[in-house]
């Protein structure tokens, strides 16, 4: 079990460079799994906040901890990277020109509960996934 996780981690981490996107949506198990912190098989809001907590230092170019507009902008994928100054302006619910953590994740769960768990039981399911994959 532990090794099946670690290969998926692999496979997941390689994949944005190695294959296109649409390779990524196809394997949407091994995404739930990769984010199932908690071996439920499923993936919660919070699991889902714990993988953006490690996205904003993959993006805090500056490294001071908070993404500023263009840091933001680069996390953003498909359609949402146009509306990025829209995104950034209502997720900056404190003001000031950066997103803090807080504020990065309040949108990370706007998203995952309007656009993510479409069927509103809290988890994102494989198939879930696999329409926002479709819908960027
Ligand atoms: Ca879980
Ligand atoms: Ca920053
Ligand atoms: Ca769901």
């Amino acid at each position: 079990m532990k090794k099946a996780r670690a290969l998926a981690v692999c496979l997941l981490l390689a994949a944005p460079a190695a294959l296109p996107p649409v390779a990524l949506a196809q394997q949407p198990g091994m995404v739930i799994a990769f984010l199932d912190k908690n071996g439920d098989g499923k993936c919660d809001l919070n699991e889902y906040l714990t993988y953006h907590v490690g996205r904003i230092a993959e993006f805090d170019k500056d490294a001071d901890g908070e993404l500023n507009l263009g840091e933001f902008r680069e996390s953003l994928q498909g359609r949402s990277k146009q509306n990025a100054n829209v995104i950034f302006k209502t997720s900056n619910a404190e003001g000031g020109r950066t997103l803090s953590q807080k504020e990065f994740l309040g949108y990370q769960a706007f998203v995952f509960k309007q656009y993510i768990d479409l069927d509103h039981d809290g988890f994102m399911s494989p198939e879930e996934w696999q329409k926002l994959m479709g819908a960027l």
